[in-house]
């Protein structure tokens, strides 16, 4: 493999195109209008504009891409995460065209796609599931005999949905037929397949996901954990590796099932299957991601693999230089997402001018960037600046470097989650460990980091008065 396209932008095109410099791979940037002096477009050897700002026009357009990664003699395409990354008739097409698509066969994509198609495939593996159906239900008098056997409050979810999308929260025998009708009509509009299955809800659960990693020799490895508990609107913020709440049994036990899910839809490539993680331990087997994830720097930090690497590696057919007895632990990451969000203002997209735009450096300290000083923030896409990952021998250390490093951002132009990170990294229950996936319902409101705020504003201005009265002793010095 000479030459990639990498079919995204942002962080994500950087970091993919950094490990394909590493390895003496030419880089293909693709960009639309909006992004035309993006930082992701300058640091490839070769870019190509796609077209108008919306993605509809720009980055999702295959064939597009495809045309321009043939006439450019590209060998491989690599779909960061987001876009085009898990679109099944994308893979087929980019492999039909001749290229190699840094990712899952089509196949894998499609069953991943759809929740019930992987129940089925999952099925003989004996991954433990949630308690539930595992086909699409239409049916009401069904449904009612199906909840009732597995007790309320239950989940109505589209087969189609997955990250949250189109779920419903079923609490009494009454709703239940309401709750069914309006999530199949939403299923259908939102995915045009309005098939959904019920489950049990796990009420205070942790989600908890795991890295795995297959070449084309047959080989599966996993790569741990990561605990990404803290999310708001199904939308994570903080993730971490290893879990607080993992022993070394459990890791284990989930790691042989995330790797029997991979092996159930012939996986190739980077995936991460999800749990879910009941508040006795137990887990279940809720979805397999069929991409590269936005948090894989913390399990690149505590394994020491660099996963873009080994995804070109299996791509090109190699087989995986490393054995699961090989792999280990070693300390703690942490990452917390920046978003041009507003965490005062019900974390609405702040979108604006960088006016100033510096980060964090030091020793365990990784900022994943796609952002510089003076640019726009373009309102088309996802708001996420940047990642910024920290590492520690433990967990507390991760933290603290974590508080330093965002005290260090320099951020003006746009409000971002990094007071939201701070407020998280200081709380009691994410510090002890104790806490699931309603963290941020449970102990967020804006006054918190508010307050914070205007602490901090209080201290600045007696730091500022203290200086300026020791100023003016010394001032005073020479005229006595
Ligand atoms: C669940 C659940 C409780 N019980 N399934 C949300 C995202 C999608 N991957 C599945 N999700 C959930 N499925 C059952 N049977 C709770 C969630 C859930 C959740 C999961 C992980 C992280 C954050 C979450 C926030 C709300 C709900």
């Amino acid at each position: 493999m000479n030459k990639i396209l990498v079919a995204n932008r942002g962080e994500i095109a950087i970091r993919v195109m950094r490990t394909a410099k590493k390895m003496g791979i030419k880089t293909v940037a693709v960009f639309s209008e909006a992004d035309r002096n993006a930082p992701h477009v300058r640091f490839a050897d070769e870019a190509v504009c796609l077209g108008p700002p919306p993605s509809n026009q720009s980055y999702l357009l295959g064939d597009k891409i495809i045309e321009h990664a043939k006439r450019l003699h590209v060998d491989g395409i690599h779909p960061g995460y987001g876009f085009l990354s898990e679109n099944a008739d994308f893979a087929e097409a980019v492999e039909k065209n001749g290229l190699i698509f840094i990712g899952p066969k089509s196949h894998a994509i499609r069953i991943m796609g759809s929740k019930l198609a992987a129940k089925e495939a999952v099925k003989k593996y004996n991954i433990p599931m949630v308690p539930g159906i595992d086909e699409a239900i239409t049916d009401v008098d069904k449904a009612h005999e199906i909840a009732k056997e597995i007790g309320f409050p239950v989940l109505i979810k589209a087969s189609a949905g997955g990250g949250g999308k189109g779920m419903r929260i079923v609490d009494k025998e009454k709703d239940l037929e309401s709750q069914m009708k309006r999530a199949i009509s939403e299923a259908t509009s939102a995915f045009g397949d309005g098939s959904v299955f019920i489950e049990k809800y796990v009420t205070s659960p942790r989600h908890i996901e795991i890295q795995v990693m297959a070449d084309t020799h047959g080989n599966i490895l996993h790569f741990f954990e990561r605990e990404c508990s803290i999310q708001r609107r199904h939308q994570k913020v903080v993730e971490e590796a290893p879990s607080s709440i993992l022993t070394p049994e459990l890791r284990n036990e989930m790691g042989i099932a995330a790797t029997k899910v991979a092996e159930a839809c012939d996986y190739v490539g980077a995936g991460t299957v999800e749990f879910l993680m009941d508040a006795d331990h137990n887990f279940y087997f809720l979805e397999m991601n069929t991409r590269l994830q936005v948090e894989h720097p913390v399990s690149e930090w505590i394994s020491g693999v660099d996963l873009v690497e080994l995804q070109i590696k299996v791509a090109r057919g190699e087989t995986l230089p490393m054995k699961q007895e090989e792999l280990k632990i070693n300390g703690h990451a942490m990452e917390l997402r920046v978003y041009a969000e507003d965490p005062l203002n019900d974390f609405l997209p702040s979108v604006g001018k960088l006016e100033r735009y510096r980060l964090p450096v030091g020793e365990n300290i990784r900022v994943d960037n796609g952002f510089e000083e003076g640019m726009d923030i373009p309102i088309y896409y996802d708001p996420m600046l940047s990642k910024l990952i920290t590492y520690g021998k433990t967990r507390e250390e991760s933290i603290a470097l974590m508080i330093k490093a965002i005290e260090n951002y320099e951020v003006e132009g746009v409000q971002t989650t990094l007071p939201f990170g701070a407020f998280v990294m200081k709380h009691e229950a994410f510090r002890s460990g104790n806490f699931d996936t309603h963290f941020v319902k449970n102990y967020y409101a804006p006054e918190m980091i508010a307050e914070a705020k205007e602490n901090e504003a209080k201290i600045a201005a007696l730091v500022a008065l203290k200086q300026y009265l020791d100023d003016q002793k010394q001032l005073k010095l020479p005229t006595n």
